[in-house]
């Protein structure tokens, strides 16, 4: 209900009380009368309250996405819609617009311009939108690319995270930071499962960027008192991931070999061990972070691992097809420094959280697989769809 018409609503429920009050005190009931006017104030006290929350934005929260046109920030937009959130989303500027992940919720959320790149920005931006929760999903998060771009990648990824920390301690320091880290900080793992407690040995600039970005959170929130948590999410999927990453790549390339689109599927370490998990129920990880009242860092994960050999077996088997047929081992897609195994120890998110993984392995390339066909079918017979 709009607070117009509750205010409408306030004013003739008192008028007819008074009428009725007038006639049951005229009559003698004033005992009655009391009662009747007591429960229509209180009713009317309830509305007016419920219709604050919901126009003035009294207790509903704003939160901003940096990166809200990524794979992460389009699910994480979708779950704070739902829960009443005013939700903002950061986008640098392009000549050409990336919106395709957030199309369908484009005209519910405010986009604003700004950079990771620029202090200015990021500070003109916070004063803007003065946010309850900022949510610092923006980076440049493909790994082989930061070897191609290393200074680029510490710079988004890496002292980004410095400029928003720097930008929210000035402008808005009260409010709730969520880091999106990273488990290509465990790298080289130093024990099997990782935890809050592993040490990193990063394998790439992509790696020791996002360690640079924990750090310097922790450091952050222990110099100034900030609410800033850093969660260490392991690798998540879905059919919006970007066709690069080794997930998107299989259950596009599967779904691809069965329409008789292509043929063949070039990948590079078939032997790299991965946690891989739903993006869509790692973002509601991110906003229980964001809801605890002291601040503190997680580890996200499902704590089972599969090699990109099992990934492979598991979409080509779903469209009947022989793997070994298709694939083809390319040096090209070789990395200069490999991460062989990351596997997961969620335990203290869900002690304290309450969160653990709804979507299996086999059930998130399914998913995946048959996203990929249906877009495939559809381009094939000339229907464009974006995905
Ligand atoms: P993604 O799909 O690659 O999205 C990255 C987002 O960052 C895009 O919206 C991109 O905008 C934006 N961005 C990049 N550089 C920017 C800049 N200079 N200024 C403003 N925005 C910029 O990544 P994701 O998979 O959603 O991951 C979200 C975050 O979680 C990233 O920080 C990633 O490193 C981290 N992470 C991801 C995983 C995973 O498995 N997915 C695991 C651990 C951590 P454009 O659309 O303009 O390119
Ligand atoms: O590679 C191997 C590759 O690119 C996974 C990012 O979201 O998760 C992601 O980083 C594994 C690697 O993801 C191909 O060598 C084999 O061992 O899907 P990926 P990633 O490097 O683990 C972490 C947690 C992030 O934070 C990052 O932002 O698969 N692999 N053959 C291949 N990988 C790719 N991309 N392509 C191949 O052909």
């Amino acid at each position: 209900m709009r607070k117009g018409t509750v205010w409408i609503y306030f004013v003739s429920l008192s008028f007819s009380s008074l009428v009725e009050i007038a006639w049951q005190v005229f009559s003698g009931s004033t005992d009655v009368a009391l009662l009747t006017c007591r429960q229509d104030y209180i009713y009317s006290a309830v509305f007016v309250f419920q219709a604050d929350k919901q126009e003035d934005g009294g207790m509903m929260k704003t939160a901003l996405i940096t990166g809200v046109t990524g794979q992460d920030g389009s699910y994480l937009a979708e779950l704070l819609l739902d829960k009443g959130y005013k939700v903002y989303g950061m986008v640098r500027r392009a000549s050409t617009e990336t919106f395709s992940r957030i199309s369908h919720i484009k005209d519910k959320i405010e986009l604003r311009q700004a950079d990771l790149l620029d202090e200015l920005s990021l500070i003109k931006l916070l004063e803007d939108v003065q946010p309850d929760e900022i949510y610092n999903l923006a980076a440049m998060s493909f790994v082989p690319t930061s070897w191609d771009q290393p200074i680029l990648t510490s710079e988004f990824t890496g002292t980004g995270v410095v400029r928003i920390l720097e930008a929210m301690r000035r402008v808005c320091p009260k409010a709730k930071l969520y880091q999106a880290s990273s488990s290509e900080m465990f790298g080289k793992v130093r024990e099997v499962p990782q935890n809050e407690d592993t040490p990193f040995y990063p394998r790439s600039p992509y790696g020791v960027s996002k360690a640079f970005g924990h750090y310097i959170t922790v450091n952050y929130r222990e110099s100034y008192q900030l609410f800033a948590v850093s969660g260490i999410l392991f690798n998540h999927e879905s059919p919006r991931r970007g066709m690069e990453f080794v997930t998107r790549k299989v259950t596009n390339g599967a779904a691809a070999i069965k329409l008789g689109l292509t043929d063949e599927l070039r990948m590079g370490n078939l032997d790299a061990r991965r946690d891989w998990g739903f993006a869509g129920d790692y973002v509601e990880a991110m906003w229980l972070m964001l809801q605890q009242d002291t601040p503190d860092d997680f580890v996200i994960a499902t704590g089972v691992d599969h090699s990109v050999r099992d990934l492979v077996v598991a979409a080509f088997e779903h469209v009947d097809l022989d793997w070994e047929k298709h694939v083809k081992i390319d040096p090209a897609f070789i990395r200069p420094a490999e991460v062989d195994l990351l596997l997961g120890d969620a335990s203290k998110a869900e002690r304290v959280l309450g969160w653990t993984p709804k979507t299996d392995f086999k059930g998130l390339v399914q998913m995946m697989v048959d996203a990929d066909l249906v877009r495939l079918e559809a381009l094939k017979s000339g229907r464009a769809m974006i995905g």
